[in-house]
């Protein structure tokens, strides 16, 4: 299995869980804004020009992040990342997913464009980041809401959207979005950074591509 990836874009979510569900894969990097990687055109792999992408044993790509992110964790049935498939804790988990790619994942990204080319990315002006923080902030408020009096979004484990919420929570950061003002979710991003997956992760992944980091900062001191 290929994970192709951007260091701290949210394709960092499935490399988180390909480390929690100890599947084995490779990583490759994809430069976004110049649509490449070691194979060339990055859009022969994925006409998306996308991350994240996920080249699977038999030949299929898999793209869309909560998507790989179901995958992974089905693939992965006694890592217990994901609810079993029909039960109603796995329409909640679906719930989540849907939740941080359309209502934090979506309204992270700007329509800005960045050397010409249509592409997803954080805003890098102060007008755009500003902009950003109105859309993310009330949807922030509700996950705080969500995880009072319990350690993830599904409770007391760890599953598929918590990888995902820990990286927008990043991206929270490098927007100049700070969760001071919200405990639980300081909380969750201090309890999820210290797993071992994650830290892998960011270890792994380094400082974030230059078109996400508008802050200068690196991952690990966010948010
Ligand atoms: N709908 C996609 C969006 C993925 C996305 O926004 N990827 C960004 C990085 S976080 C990207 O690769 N941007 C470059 C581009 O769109 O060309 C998903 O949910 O996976």
């Amino acid at each position: 299995m290929i994970l192709f990836h951007a260091a701290g874009a949210s394709s960092q979510a499935p490399h988180i869980l390909l480390r929690e569900a100890a599947l084995p894969f490779s990583l490759e990097h994809v430069d976004l804004l110049h649509h490449s990687w070691s194979g060339g055109d990055y859009r022969a792999v994925n006409p998306k020009a996308y991350v994240p992408a996920l080249r699977l044993d038999d030949g299929g790509l898999l793209t869309e992040c909560a998507v790989i992110l179901q995958w992974i964790a089905d693939h992965a049935p006694t890592s217990r990342l994901i609810p079993a498939a029909g039960t109603p804790a796995r329409y909640r988990s679906l719930e989540w997913l849907n939740f941080i790619a359309t209502e934090l994942h979506k309204n992270f990204i700007t329509p800005e464009r960045h050397g010409g080319v249509a592409a997803n990315f954080l805003s890098r002006t102060e007008a755009g980041q500003a902009q950003t923080r109105l859309h993310v902030a009330p949807r922030l408020a509700y996950v705080e809401q969500c995880l009072r009096g319990r350690a993830f979004l599904d409770g007391e484990d760890f599953t598929a959207p918590d990888a995902y919420l820990f990286t927008m929570l990043t991206w929270a950061g490098r927007i100049g979005l700070g969760l001071t003002e919200w405990p639980n979710l300081q909380a969750f991003f201090d309890r999820t950074r210290q797993r071992a997956s994650v830290r892998e992760t960011l270890e792994v992944e380094g400082p974030p591509h230059a078109l996400l980091e508008s802050r200068t900062r690196h991952a690990q001191d966010l948010p």
